[in-house]
């Protein structure tokens, strides 16, 4: 078999840990030696074990004298756990194959030299064009020291959101629906505008068909902190919700809030820069922005969205005054329009989901 094979197989197990991994990459490795796998890992959880951890236990002694495909570059730093780049050498491995190296800045290069100066053979970039997508979410991290941010919009094919009259419930329907929720288990962070609270009393968790999943922290903007104690989205039994508020909110509301267990987090500053590079050091990795057009239309505007995932139901609606997905002042000229490239179309049942990343040059 070729490397090709054995490093797809390692991007399989890689993925299997789609959204537990955070804020570490997803990451893969397999163990071969004359022609037979005797290990294989994933790095299924941060503070835990890396991949290659998994695959040498697996293989015990039998790794002397194995080729080992990993899906990045092995740690040389000691984080939570020991560099695996030290593991590689003892084990005595003839070769490595790596699909990328760490853009993480304890790493970078290191931990291949290591094993290079060790006399191992180490070869660098078989499918590195796989494990760079597959770890979009963490590769965005260590470049902005921000979230990887996904706009997610729902419309109907004559571009509304909802009814002149505001109903919304549903526009797509539910193979789009259950799409959304396996993206909402994979992100660490769900974020609306105080609008849409209003208008939809949303719980924001994750429910899939066959249950599980885990559901992401619920971020509300609401400047003035006008979000009626009463809504769904104050139960932080189901998960953590936190309020990103002004400096001149109510106060006793504030309290009242923070009794219930919600953060409330006052910021002076309402740049979505800003706002961005606060939930990052509050430990938001990965953010799907759900709406609606005021706060959409504030990431576009900043030109702060990283992926687009737009659903098209095929039914009209019509009305002026319907909302779209959008909103703002929005630019002056089309030719200033975000443009996105890469794009993926899937069909959910009866609906159209185009996905697309921001073409930035
Ligand atoms: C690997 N194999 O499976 C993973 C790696 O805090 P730690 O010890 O878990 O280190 C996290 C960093 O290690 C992470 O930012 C990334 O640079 C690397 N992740 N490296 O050799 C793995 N998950
Ligand atoms: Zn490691």
């Amino acid at each position: 078999m070729s490397d090709t094979h054995y490093m797809q197989m390692a991007l399989d197990l890689a993925a299997q840990a789609q959204g537990q991994t955070n804020p570490n990459p997803m990451v893969g490795a397999v163990l071969v030696k004359e022609g037979r796998v005797i290990g294989f890992g994933a790095h299924l959880k941060a503070g835990e074990p890396h991949a290659e951890v998994h695959a040498f236990r697996m293989a015990g002694e039998q790794a002397e004298g194995a080729t080992l495909y990993v899906t990045l570059e092995p740690c040389s730093h000691h984080g939570r756990t020991p560099p695996c780049a030290d593991l590689v050498v003892s084990s005595r491995v003839k070769r490595v194959v790596v699909a990328m190296q760490d853009p993480n800045p304890l790493v970078a290069g290191r931990g291949i030299q290591r094993i290079r100066e060790a006399g191992i053979a180490v070869e660098v970039g078989v499918l590195e064009e796989q494990a760079i997508q597959l770890n979009e979410r963490f590769l965005h991290n260590i470049r902005t020291q921000r979230p990887f941010v996904v706009v997610k919009t729902a419309m109907t094919l004559d571009g509304k959101i909802a009814a002149h009259t505001g109903d919304s419930r549903w526009i797509t329907g539910p193979s789009a629906r259950t799409a959304v929720h396996k993206v909402r288990d994979e992100v660490d962070g769900i974020l609306v505008g105080i609008g849409t609270v209003l208008a939809d009393d949303p719980e924001l968790t994750t429910r899939l068909p066959d249950g599980g999943g885990k559901n992401p922290t619920r971020i509300i903007l609401d400047s003035s902190l006008r979000i009626p104690e009463t809504t769904k989205v104050l139960d932080t039994t189901v998960a953590p919700t936190w309020i990103v508020t002004g400096p001149e909110h109510d106060e006793a509301k504030a309290t009242r809030l923070r009794e219930r267990g919600v953060r409330v987090l006052s910021l002076a500053d309402r740049s979505v820069l800003h706002l961005l590079e606060e939930l990052y050091k509050q430990g938001i990795t990965h953010l799907l922005v759900e709406g609606g057009a005021t706060v959409n239309g504030a990431f576009l505007e900043a030109g702060l969205i990283d992926k687009v995932m737009a659903f098209i139901a095929p039914k009209l609606v019509g009305g002026a005054t319907a909302p779209t997905p959008f909103g703002g002042t929005g630019f002056a000229k089309m030719s200033e329009a975000l443009q996105l490239r890469d794009l993926s179309i899937t069909v959910y049942g009866n609906d159209v989901c185009i996905m697309g990343y921001p073409d930035l040059g």
